[in-house]
């Protein structure tokens, strides 16, 4: 072959070759684009804040306690007691998160001064608001031979957490340390409390009407929580707007009697021509702590209204948690809860 046809040759093959290659982009573009448009709500991981967390060990030398972990100073540590003899391991930190957040990971910044107590074997357990611990990571492993800087470990999925539990199987020379420890995360803006933490294991002592408990949070006197299932438009549940507390979230608990997978609720407000506690918004709850995120009824009518749910729920007790009510109240007159495996409970029908 002349020596022009091969550079004529390997031209067409060179553009060949990019044309080919143009392609394959343009498909991987378009499909990764169809895919980010389809599929995927990216969330981005911010830094926990450490006002959000607080911290406990199972055991400490005096003048190296845990909250050593969190005050930002890396020559501040966390060291268990080490006389007479070293603690038996294993040990464990407990992180409580004050606001729900959803862990994607946390990193521990060994001692800085020398290597006894690097934690090197371990196990994580996240307890989720309501739950119990859970292993998301056994036999997790850090080593120190290539630096001795943060060391991560990744919790994926992303779970939501009330508290970690971080367990230390094995620290170098058989002690345990650690100068900072630091999460990282998504805020859900959910404010845990002792009391928050109980509502999702209820240990509550529910009014029951027919086969369905019922609890209210706060509630006055003389308009219970029963009321919303009595088949009565006209007596209703209202917060107490005399010796409560006046403070938002205000919670309902319906004790389905059994385990059902909810579709969505329809209620109807008080029917005596005050709007005071007609809700505006609130947040449905599984009793292990599934959550709709904050949904908005249709617009108050004095009259019924509904909240599908686009995703279901499925529980034994369902936990409508008011967030804003007119005047500063919570008030309902009747409500049924919509079912997947039996149509409508509650007294609904009755009134319907
Ligand atoms: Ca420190
Ligand atoms: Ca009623």
């Amino acid at each position: 072959m002349r020596a022009d046809m091969k550079e004529k040759q390997r031209v067409i093959i060179l553009k060949l070759e990019k044309a080919f290659l143009i392609c394959l982009l343009t498909a991987s573009c378009l499909a990764t684009a169809v895919i980010n448009a389809a599929v995927f709500t990216v969330e981005s991981y911010v830094e926990i804040p450490a006002a959000l967390i607080s911290v406990r060990a199972t055991d400490a030398a005096a003048d190296y306690g845990a909250q050593n972990l969190l005050d930002g100073d890396s020559a501040t540590i966390w060291h268990t007691s080490w006389q007479p003899a070293p603690a038996a391991l294993p040990q464990s930190l407990i992180f409580d998160f004050t606001e729900a957040v959803k862990l994607s990971s946390i990193s521990v910044l060994p001692r800085q001064d020398m290597d006894n107590g690097r934690i090197s074997l371990f196990n994580l357990y996240i307890k989720k608001p309501g739950g119990e611990f859970e292993a998301v990571v056994e036999g997790g492993e850090w080593s120190y031979t290539d630096n001795i800087d943060y060391k991560t470990a990744i919790i994926d999925p992303p779970v939501e957490a009330a508290s970690l539990k971080l367990e230390v199987l094995y620290g170098l020379n058989g002690f345990v340390s650690a100068a900072e420890v630091k999460f990282t995360g998504v805020l859900t803006g959910r404010v845990l409390t002792a009391e928050t933490e109980q509502e999702t294991v209820p240990k509550i002592s529910y009014d029951s009407v027919g086969s369905i408990g019922i609890y209210a949070d706060d509630e006055h006197p003389r308009y219970p929580g029963t009321h919303v299932i009595d088949n009565d438009p006209d007596t209703i549940w209202h917060t107490d707007w005399e010796t409560g507390d006046g403070i938002f979230p205000h919670r309902l608990y319906i004790d389905l009697g059994g385990e059902y997978t909810i579709t969505g609720i329809r209620f109807m407000d008080r029917q005596d021509g005050s709007q005071n506690g007609s809700i505006i918004k609130c947040i449905l709850y599984s009793d292990s702590g599934q959550e709709t995120g904050a949904v908005e009824p249709t617009a108050p009518n004095r009259q019924v209204r509904e909240i599908p749910l686009k995703r279901h729920i499925k529980t034994n007790v369902l936990i409508i948690e008011v967030t804003e009510g007119y005047g500063d109240f919570a008030s309902m007159a009747e409500l049924s809860v919509q079912t997947e495996e039996s149509g409508v409970i509650t007294s609904w029908d009755a009134f319907h």
